[in-house]
């Protein structure tokens, strides 16, 4: 039966790279991209795109039936950052439309559901080195509640209604194909830019905070391994800890000195710096390797390379 693939939040960080990685195994026709704007040429010119508010379940249900979608990437969000100013539109955002998308999957209109978790799910009280997966959580942002609410019902809908379902916990994810908007681990990639256009940055989080991160590449394929995963194989109906490398924004300026030797970071700590401190600074993520086999690829430096040769040219 051939397979039809509708990623919701097409034109963000990751919905870019995964949609055009998705094209690229599926095919550009196989590949419905949507969002409630138009994204880049490359993204928009490889395949069908339709604007969609996924917080709206008929126009939703309408496109799945149009295109006969059997699987869902909702991708859309509002970021930690923008979701403590906004916090009633990120939890209609981040909720509703996982809502529309479960209730789907439940209705059996589509096969398999793909939902972004992330490290925000942790709270002050989580064990802040190699956070286990199972463990104390107590999100304190508004983006963490909505993302741990999330989690619960993923896997309830799983045991209530056997909706494939399937979740990893991102890092703070760095790329140079789209910027990332609203999130307190931007700093990650705005820090590239900078060093290349103004030879200095300013962050806004102190040096010494460290986060767990990951190269966008690492993130692609850990997002279509699970998703490729023999269903007997996925034991978390939650979302799985993922994790390729910590370090704080001060290795992140070495890093990018052995390239740029006059780079220099100051350092500028705003709101953000508490939404970082609350998050942990490095995960487990032993259950992902173990049930699924991953393995991360980047480190900083190969991240740092990759990330100054591709926003050079
Ligand atoms: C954010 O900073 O809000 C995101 C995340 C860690 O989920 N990048």
């Amino acid at each position: 039966m051939e397979k039809y693939i509708l990623i919701i939040g097409a034109c963000g960080q990751i919905g870019t790279e995964l949609t055009l990685t998705l094209r690229e195994r599926y095919g550009n026709d196989k590949v419905i991209a949507s969002d409630i704007r138009e994204g880049s040429d490359t993204l928009m010119n490889s395949g069908p795109f339709e604007i969609l508010d996924a917080t709206n379940y008929d126009t939703l249900e309408e496109v799945v039936a149009y295109y006969d979608i059997s699987e869902v990437y909702l991708m859309a969000a509002m970021l930690s950052a923008t979701a403590e100013k906004f916090p009633m539109r990120a939890w209609n955002l981040n909720m509703n439309s996982l809502f529309n998308v479960l209730n789907l999957a439940k209705e059996k209109k589509i096969n398999k559901v793909f939902w972004p978790s992330s490290i925000a799910v942790f709270g002050p009280n989580t064990p802040k080195d190699h956070t286990p997966q199972h463990t104390i959580m107590e999100p304190s942002t508004v983006y963490g509640i909505s993302k741990q609410s999330g989690e619960r019902w993923c896997e309830y809908y799983f045991k209530k209604f056997n909706v494939d379902v399937r979740s990893l916990r991102y890092p703070g994810l760095i790329s140079w194909k789209t910027m990332p908007g609203g999130g307190t681990t931007d700093y990650a990639v705005e820090i590239y830019h900078k060093a290349l256009s103004q030879g200095r940055y300013s962050c806004f989080l102190k040096k010494d905070t460290m986060l767990p991160m990951m190269f966008m590449d690492d993130a692609i394929r850990a997002t279509l391994e699970l998703m490729e995963a023999d269903t007997k194989k996925i034991k978390v109906r939650s979302a799985y800890n993922l994790a390729a490398m910590s370090f704080d924004p001060a290795e992140m300026a070495r890093s990018i000195q052995k390239h740029i030797p006059d780079f220099t970071i100051e350092y500028a700590p705003d709101f953000r710096q508490d939404i970082a401190d609350s998050w942990p600074k490095s995960i487990d993520d032993s259950d992902a390797q173990k049930d699924w086999d991953w393995h991360p690829e980047f480190d900083l430096d190969r991240t740092t390379e990759t990330m100054l040769e591709n926003l050079k040219s």
